[in-house]
């Protein structure tokens, strides 16, 4: 089931999400709902904040258009080690559509999660992987990626989308 994409300034997207405790079939459903909207947004990564539940779960899938898929599923992930080597990526952000901007992260970082069952597993990420996760594991905590940005491009993409909500609520306003 694809789910809807909450966009800023949603207050949601600020909260802060909790452990999961429970490894059911409701938590594996979500994740696959997940990964189904995230394949048709399309992304290479979602948080479940960014659906509207704050629960520490995010997917990823980084295969190229021609490779098969390559679904990951990250339960309650923890960064453990980060590396004094930096990179910069350019971003995006499914709850900011079609905003890219540089950022700067450590280059590679150790993350420890578990898998949709509940097993301890750890991964040492680097290049997209570790991006992407630490993207999607700040999403857990509330921020968001233009937090990195100065505060004047912050502003400005979030007044953007404050009037597009707006626009967007006073139409369905009208189609009551
Ligand atoms: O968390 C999200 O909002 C998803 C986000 C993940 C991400 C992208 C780039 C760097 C770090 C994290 C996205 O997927 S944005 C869309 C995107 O990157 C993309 C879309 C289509 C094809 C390839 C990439
Ligand atoms: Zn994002």
């Amino acid at each position: 089931m694809i789910r809807p994409i909450l966009s800023i300034p949603d207050p949601v997207l600020r909260e802060k999400s909790a452990p999961v405790e429970k490894f059911d079939d409701e938590l594996r459903k979500l994740a696959a709902d997940m990964l189904e909207t995230m394949y048709k947004a399309p992304g290479i990564g979602l948080a479940a904040i960014q659906v509207g539940i704050p629960k520490r779960l995010l997917v990823i899938d980084l295969a190229k258009k021609d490779e098969p898929p390559q679904p990951q599923i990250f339960v309650n992930p923890e960064i453990t080690a980060k590396s004094e080597e930096k990179a910069i990526y350019e971003e995006g952000c499914l709850s900011i559509p079609e905003y890219y901007e540089e950022v700067e992260r450590p280059s590679r970082v150790t993350v420890r999660y578990q898998d949709e069952h509940g097993a301890e597993k750890t991964v040492e990420a680097e290049g997209l992987l570790s991006t992407c996760l630490q993207h999607e594991i700040d999403h857990l905590d509330g921020k968001l990626f233009i937090d990195y940005l100065s505060k004047l491009k912050r502003d400005r993409v979030v007044k953007k989308f404050t009037k597009i909500a707006k626009e967007k609520a006073r139409e369905e306003e009208g189609a009551e």
